[in-house]
């Protein structure tokens, strides 16, 4: 499998669907944690953390990245932020946890569809690479 570094700098941004829409139509598996009507969450499938979960909003609505957004998806970011926030209590993330956006070739970004990474369950450390 490609490095996270290089399967970001070969990724094309783009609005096209991406493998987050086949997760989100339940075309292909993931281990999903969280789920309501806007936001879904489920274990990244290359987990740099012991809990690596993404958050992603169910409707991209032109959300490549964080990069692309607009003051009518505040509403979306904010429910991503506070459920960040619920999962990170739901997997015990008491003592703290980490939220990540990559933006873009140069933020190391994969998939065009808006994500938080949730990461915790280990010590961080800071500068991240
Ligand atoms: P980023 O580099 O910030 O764009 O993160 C994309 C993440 O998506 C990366 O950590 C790996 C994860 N990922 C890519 N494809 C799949 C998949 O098919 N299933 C799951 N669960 N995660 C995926």
């Amino acid at each position: 499998m490609a490095s996270e570094k290089e399967a970001a700098l070969a990724a094309v941004p783009s609005d096209s669907p991406t493998i987050f829409d086949k997760i989100i139509n339940k075309e292909i598996p993931a281990n999903i944690v969280y789920e309501d009507d806007k936001v879904l969450a489920f274990r990244d499938i290359n987990p740099q953390a012991p809990t690596h979960i993404l958050l992603i909003p169910k409707v991209k609505d032109g959300l490549t990245g964080i990069s692309n957004a607009e003051e009518r998806h505040c509403e979306i970011l904010g429910r991503l932020l506070y459920t960040a926030k619920l999962v990170a209590k739901q997997e015990g993330l008491g003592d703290g946890f980490r939220l990540v956006i990559n933006d873009g070739p140069s933020g190391c970004q994969s998939v065009y569809h808006l994500h938080v990474h949730l990461l915790g369950g280990r010590q961080m450390n800071w500068p991240p690479g």
